[in-house]
């Protein structure tokens, strides 16, 4: 049995609480992957000092050297892909082309970020006194907490630890409970470029016994949260608090609009991808298709024969296309679903089980499932279900189903399939989501641009981009005086 540890101030160390926790593999509920550090409160207070201890000199660090270490970090990645990607799979169940996309996620960002080594910009600007010099720079926010989820192991951690580090700051993270082997797989990486110790710390365990105390460590100045809309709300009120800073990347229920114009077999391929792609588990999943009336019923009968032609199972094997859910709790969750869709008078068209057959029988697999007659105010039409499940529901109009689209209340995602260049930007400028796609599906998000979105997807913030500073670094303010007198600003003479 593998035995992973907390990595706190460079060394591999136990949780002083002495306990572990298991991770199994979903698709073979059996098969344990490994124990993982059970840690506590006392853990945080040791990661933090670490933290605390590395940020002088990683901050006097230059960016550029600091971006050395990154471009190392991408290239091990690049070289690991493969075992990496397999030890992800064989951890949360998404199939292997996905798992090395994630990895792959995390290594655009890598080389990304490292660049930013050389810029990392601020600006410079007139004075409106004589022989007065004004700029801008970022400085680094102190040590963050990352908190990140089981979605996308790599990726995510990936947009929060790499611009933390290259802005200056020193780091403990805490990885989803179910995805602490890619955690650890991506800290070893760190480890072995170079990266000096204390500035980047894992501290694996719950959100109650290590994501609290850690949020709530009055030396922990910024917390870059991604997960669920409930347990980011905690997350808010609890950084309310002490006025601390925070950014939060929550849930979505995204909308593909499939117009009467639309290339029909391109629309239904786009939104297989976003509603079954990573087994619908992606905070950009497409969980509604809002579709024109006039092709509806052709657009239904190609996405049922589309959707009937997928294989479920370990997503190691080349054969499978969906791979498991994460857990027991998300298989019943998404089954209760099912049944409340069916009690609000929806239409069942296929999927709505339990999958226990053949490669599915000891894993946590569900039946890709499409609900047509729905209403936008049944609650399978409002409630992210963050599975795979989708929704189709018939428009009239563009303007209709831009209404439809921004009737929730999140707003990461949106993607609309029309050929008419006109409906194109009148989408493009109406819909208020922080993503939108013309003729694509809701999901594969690019690292060089701002991802992130409305409403209550977030508060404000946008990772990934050149956005993603405005996070991890605060401004200042320079005034440079050489006049060699005292000079008042606003006040004539
Ligand atoms: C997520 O689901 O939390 O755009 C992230 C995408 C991916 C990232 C998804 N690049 O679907």
């Amino acid at each position: 049995m593998n035995i992973y540890k907390n990595y706190i101030n460079g060394e591999w160390v136990d949780s002083v609480s002495g306990e572990v926790f298991e991770n199994k593999n979903p698709a073979h509920k059996e098969e344990v992957i490994g124990v993982f550090q059970k840690s506590v409160a006392e853990d945080v207070e040791k990661g933090v000092a670490a933290a605390a201890e590395a940020a002088e000199a990683w901050k006097k660090t230059p960016a550029p050297k600091r971006g050395e270490i990154l471009y190392k970090v991408g290239e091990t990645l690049v070289r690991k892909k493969k075992e990496l990607a397999r030890d992800m799979t064989r951890e949360m169940g998404k199939v292997l082309k996905e798992t090395m996309g994630d990895v792959q996620e995390a290594i655009d960002m890598t080389y990304y970020i490292a660049g930013e080594g050389r810029r990392l910009l601020g600006e410079t600007t007139p004075s409106e006194l004589p022989d007065k010099f004004c700029m801008t720079i970022r400085i680094p926010v102190g040590i963050v907490a990352a908190i990140t989820p089981w979605n996308f192991p790599m990726a995510i951690p990936s947009w929060k630890l790499l611009p933390a580090l290259m802005a200056g700051n020193t780091v403990v993270f805490k990885p989803a409970t179910d995805t602490p082997l890619s955690a650890v797989n991506f800290i070893k990486i760190f480890e072995e470029c170079g990266l000096p110790r204390g500035v980047l710390n894992l501290i694996t365990g719950s959100g109650k016994d290590v994501g609290e105390p850690l949020i709530t460590h009055n030396e922990v100045k910024l917390i870059s949260f991604t997960g669920s809309t409930e347990v980011g709300q905690g997350v808010a009120s609890l950084c309310a608090r002490d006025i601390k800073r925070y950014s939060l990347e929550m849930g979505g229920k995204n909308a593909i609009i499939v117009m009467d114009d639309a290339d029909l077999d391109l629309a239904v391929e786009g939104a297989v991808w976003g509603a079954f792609g990573t087994t619908g588990q992606r905070c950009t999943a497409a969980s509604r298709l809002v579709v024109h009336k006039d092709i509806v019923k052709r657009f239904t009968n190609k996405l049922i024969s589309k959707t009937g032609a997928l294989r479920l199972g370990d997503g190691l094997l080349d054969s499978t296309d969906v791979g498991p859910l994460i857990n027991e709790n998300q298989l019943n969750k998404i089954h209760e679903y099912t049944q409340i869709g069916i009690d609000e008078g929806a239409k069942l068209l296929t999927g709505g089980k339990i999958c226990k057959e053949g490669d599915c029988a000891d894993g946590y697999f569900y039946k890709p499932t499409i609900f047509t007659d729905v209403e936008r105010d049944m609650r399978i039409a409002r409630e992210e279900i963050f599975g795979p499940t989708v929704v189709i529901i018939t428009i009239g109009s563009l303007e209709e189903a831009i209404d439809v689209v921004n009737d929730t209340e999140y707003g990461l995602s949106s993607a609309i399939y029309t050929r008419d260049v006109n409906k194109a930007f009148v989408a493009m400028r109406d819909i208020y989501t922080g993503i939108t796609y013309i003729n694509s599906s809701t999901i594969g998000a690019e690292i060089h641009l701002p991802f992130g979105g409305t409403k209550g997807t977030g508060n404000g913030h946008r990772e990934a981009g050149t956005t993603v500073f405005d996070i991890f670094t605060e401004w200042k303010s320079i005034y440079v005086d050489f006049s060699g007198k005292l000079q008042k600003a606003q006040i004539a003479g």
